[in-house]
């Protein structure tokens, strides 16, 4: 097929004939403007151009090609004839690398709290705005952290805890740490290797990932950087294309993924405002409030590309999906006990407790707190605990001790999403790694001072809850004690 050259592609850069270049090759996308999620604008400020950089962050490489019907692709630049753009090094970029070179080293990194404190420095601003926020007032995304505070240890002594072991199995799996990542979506807004940090990491270390479908890498990118052996699960967002869900989920099984992850609780995204007000001061928004563009001018991110996901998804939809595949479903997203038992009765393999990272229904509860009547009621039922329905735990996890709380209380394994995304936003796969290791040192540590070797030792009664649901805790704070205490510090960059 013969060349196309950058002029002639030049040519088609306005709504009635667009034409965009994307790694190399050419794309005729002038039908699709009105269609795509994120707006005709953003597609033709590249009109006629390269849109390679704009695109990578936020689509997998592969999703122009299967959501653009053949004969859109145009065909292949000629290469000798793009001009080659000198990027230009601007204030900001000089500013981030001098923020980079002066990262703390790894080495003092100590928790997972550090590495959000360095991803949030040195993070574009869309990229932390899409990452941190939560929904609405942002009540649940601080309550999944804080919830963890109100449940207490009941650690017993005298016990031999010369030999600690805390590997564990989920859905039958072995994994080096009783955790697993949970899905993030566009990775490469923040590491321009996005979600191969992790799997990389996660091969090393034996830990499992869970792919999301919004990764910015594609799918089967992620599945091949994975080593022999490795197990991944996959994050499901349902496409109200029924057609395109069964192909992914089939291609995943045969891929080998050992466990489908299903969103349950997305029907619409959620409002989340530090997201939208990043679009809304971002360079378009000028241009858009006065062409009156039908696309929200304020939408962020996330909103702008997730129009696929089908609202109408019920509880109607199981039996098709155990119809299409033998892996074991997981609903993700249960935040209350009546539905816990639903998922039970319909026949899944396990659900998360979860309100989506606080991303969501602002006011939803945290996980762990739902896991206490959720355990409470399907035993009254009789349907737990049973080694055919595992239920996991999501939001707000940063330390080893909160996953033991969760494990004490029931959950088969716990999802940490964000800790592991700052880490690899932070410092690389190096990060990840590090990530691994520190929560190992927590895990021997932890469960020697609670007196048990083997995390299936782990009991309700190691733990007490009973201030769990109790959304207030009205403790006066103690002003003398507290102008003495000095704050513990996270880790420092080096010119502060
Ligand atoms: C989220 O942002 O919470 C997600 O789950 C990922 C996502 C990203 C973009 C559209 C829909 C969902």
């Amino acid at each position: 097929m013969s060349l196309i050259s950058s002029s002639a592609v030049q040519q088609h850069n306005n709504r009635d004939s667009c034409w965009i270049i994307v790694h190399g090759k050419v794309y005729d996308v002038t039908d699709f403007l009105d269609e795509h999620p994120g707006g005709s604008k953003i597609i033709l400020k590249y009109a006629g151009a390269d849109a390679t950089e704009a695109y990578d962050p936020i689509h997998p490489p592969d999703a122009i090609t299967t959501n653009l019907p053949k004969e859109k692709h145009i065909g292949a630049v000629d290469p000798d004839t793009m001009v080659k753009v000198v990027k230009t090094v601007t204030d900001e970029d000089r500013r981030r690398q001098a923020l980079m070179d002066a990262r703390p080293p790894l080495e003092e990194i100590l928790n997972l709290h550090d590495f959000e404190v360095v991803a949030k420095r040195i993070l574009p601003d869309k990229a932390w705005a899409y990452y941190s926020s939560g929904a609405d007032d942002e009540i649940t995304i601080r309550e999944n952290h804080t919830a963890f505070q109100r449940v207490w240890f009941r650690p017993r002594i005298l016990r031999n805890v010369s030999a600690v072991d805390w590997s564990h199995t989920i859905l039958g799996n072995r994994t080096s740490l009783p955790i697993y990542i949970s899905a993030t979506a566009l990775g490469k807004l923040g590491h321009p290797e996005g979600e191969l940090c992790l799997t990389r990491a996660a091969g090393k270390y034996g830990v499992i990932q869970m792919i999301p479908t919004l990764a910015s890498c594609a799918f089967d990118e992620i599945v091949n950087a994975a080593v022999p052996g490795q197990t991944q699960f996959l994050q499901l967002y349902v496409n109200r294309d029924r057609e395109i869900t069964k192909r992914y989920v089939q291609h995943a099984e045969k891929c080998g993924v050992k466990g489908l992850f299903i969103t349950v609780d997305a029907p619409q995204l959620g409002r989340r405002e530090k997201d939208m007000r990043m679009r809304f001061v971002g360079d378009d928004a000028g241009a858009k409030v006065q062409e009156g563009q039908k696309v929200e001018k304020n939408q962020g991110v996330a909103r702008a590309i997730s129009s696929f996901i089908d609202p109408s998804l019920n509880w109607d939809d199981i039996p098709w999906f155990k119809s299409i595949t033998k892996m074991p479903i997981i609903l993700k997203g249960i935040a209350t006990w009546e539905d816990a038992v639903l998922a039970a009765e319909a026949g899944v393999q396990g659900i998360v407790l979860s309100n989506h990272g606080g991303r969501q229904l602002d006011m939803a509860r945290s996980g762990v707190e739902v896991l206490l009547e959720v355990t409470e009621k399907l035993r009254e039922r009789g349907l737990w605990p049973n080694p055919n329905f595992h239920i996991f735990v999501d939001g707000g996890v940063r330390r080893a001790t909160d996953v033991l709380k969760a494990l004490a209380l029931g959950a088969s394994a716990v999802g940490i999403g964000r800790g592991f995304l700052y880490s690899f936003c932070a410092y690389g796969q190096d990060g990840v790694e590090h990530a691994f290791k520190i929560l190992r040192d927590e895990f021997e540590m932890n469960m020697r001072l609670l007196g048990i070797t083997k995390l299936d030792q782990l009991r309700p009664e190691m733990v007490d809850a009973r201030a769990l649901t109790a959304h207030s805790v009205p403790t006066p704070s103690d002003n003398l004690f507290g102008q003495i205490y000095q704050p513990l510090a996270t880790t420092q960059f080096k010119e502060s």
